[in-house]
């Protein structure tokens, strides 16, 4: 096992995987920018190194800075957390040769999973369900163009191979508009991923996120770990996520489930993964895939028992998975709501000095969060402050909890999200579950495009 890992990250995903890190034995290394060097998880660590100043570019995304660090310090691997540099396959591979172990998949993994098109065209090989479009990437033929969109029939949707998260898309309704926007979408690619590449899909009109949960080790073995409901989102950013999804058959889970599983022995990959799915009608089209813990591996925590973050270390240290998929159980609901250090409705985001922090508890409450009473939030990064999990037996139960943890929480200071979360614990359609990756956006009035 490693003795010492350094944490290529900030804010509450520092300290989460710094504390699954003490409770193994294993020493800590955290690294952060000019704006971060007086946070109380920075002082937690065993040891930490400046890496540059605040703006990102410059600190959490500077390679050479995050391997010097890890020399300095004599770390054995690297735990790149979510966000920043965590799918960077030039990171990884740099990692690596650099003598490092990359808590994550092998370079290649997250090279073939960055590129879109490759993506799904590994997973559709694998057997895992996609959805219906164009063979790859769209050739530069417009007759070719227009036989496909007639093939796949409308609305189409065209994605950047280099995009993902929702970046570099554009839906296509009629044949008479179809050129030009590929064109535009193809334009737009080579300016923002430097790729031009582009691909089409049957656009969904009402589907919800739903995403599966893997893990391998570098033995051969794989396992799925249920699902997540990430629905609840605006303008691609989640704000509520809860497994298992709800009203959802659990035969087809476990069918999706294993396909997940069996593509992961395939293609032979390493470490924790997500496969996000559309989920429509009763079916699953997949859509990318993670290489990545995700911000919502919490909730998967809660319902299966295993500290996630733990089982990356294992898997990257070589050691076999300790359970096969007849061990997983799915046990209980859990529902996430990320706290987020902006105005409720209108989003902007609110940084500054938080004044009284007081975090709700009670069974069945887990708080990720790095912040405090007295705790500045800089204004340079992503503003969530942090995540709000609730267990419960039931979804009911999960709810009731969720409801009086947000009532008891208090963030002085600054705006939160709170309230909007107050709201959504409220709402009937909530209540009822299954609602669509637009339901957020249109609760809120916002025009659709
Ligand atoms: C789609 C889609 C409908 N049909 N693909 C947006 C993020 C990226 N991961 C994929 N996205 C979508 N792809 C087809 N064929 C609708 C979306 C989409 C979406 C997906 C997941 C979560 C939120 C979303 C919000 C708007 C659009």
């Amino acid at each position: 096992m490693f003795e010492k890992i350094l944490i290529a990250n900030r804010g509450e995903i520092a300290l989460r995987v710094q504390r699954a890190c003490r409770e193994l034995g294993i020493k800590t290394v955290a690294v952060h920018s000019e704006a971060d060097k007086e946070a109380k998880y920075v002082k937690l660590a065993d040891e930490s190194v400046c890496i540059g100043p605040a703006p990102s570019n410059q600190s959490y995304l500077n390679i050479p800075a995050v391997i010097s660090a890890a020399e300095v310090t004599d770390a054995q691997a690297i735990h790149p957390g979510y966000g920043f540099l965590s799918e960077n396959a030039d990171f990884a591979e740099r990692v690596e040769q650099s003598g490092f172990v990359f808590i994550g998949p092998r370079a290649e993994t997250i090279r073939l999973m960055g590129d879109k098109v490759s993506a799904k065209d590994a997973m559709k090989k694998a057997g895992v369900p996609c959805v219906p479009g164009s063979e790859g990437a769209l050739p530069d033929d417009s007759a070719e163009i227009i036989k496909t969109a007639k093939k796949v029939g409308y609305p189409v949707i065209i994605k950047a191979a280099g995009g993902g998260g929702g970046r570099g898309m554009r839906v296509v309704h009629t044949e008479a508009a179809l050129i030009n926007a590929v064109a535009m979408t193809k334009a737009e690619a080579q300016a923002a991923f430097g790729n031009p590449m582009v691909y089409m899909e049957k656009f969904l009109e009402n589907p919800r996120h739903i995403e599966i949960q893997i893990m391998a080790d570098q033995h051969g073995n794989a396992v799925f770990l249920g699902d997540r409901d990430c629905s609840m989102q605006r303008r691609h950013q989640k704000i509520i996520e809860e497994a298992p999804a709800p009203l959802l058959n659990p035969k087809l889970r476990n069918k999706i489930g294993e396909r997940c599983a069996d593509a992961c022995r395939k293609i032979k990959y390493r470490g924790a993964g997500t496969f996000e799915f559309l989920y429509e009608n009763e079916e699953f089209y997949f859509i990318e895939m993670n290489t990545r813990l995700q911000v919502e591996h919490t909730v998967t925590e809660m319902i299966t028992g295993l500290d996630l973050v733990q089982e990356q270390i294992f898997v990257a240290a070589g050691e076999k998975l300790k359970f096969r998929q007849k061990d997983i159980e799915l046990r209980g609901h859990a529902i996430e709501c990320r706290i987020n250090a902006e105005d409720p409705y209108n989003f902007i985001p609110s940084p500054g000095r938080i004044g009284t922090f007081h975090m709700p508890g009670g069974p069945g409450v887990r708080i990720d969060t790095h912040v405090y009473s007295g705790y500045t939030v800089p204004p340079f990064y992503d503003s969530m402050i942090g995540k709000l999990i609730t267990y419960g037996a039931t979804r009911n139960q999960a709810i009731a909890r969720m409801r009086i943890a947000l009532s008891e929480m208090l963030v002085d200071g600054i705006k939160t999200n709170i309230p909007l979360h107050e709201d959504l614990m409220a709402d009937a359609a909530f209540h009822l579950g299954g609602t669509s990756i637009h339901y957020l956006e249109q609760k809120l009035g916002i025009q659709h495009k």
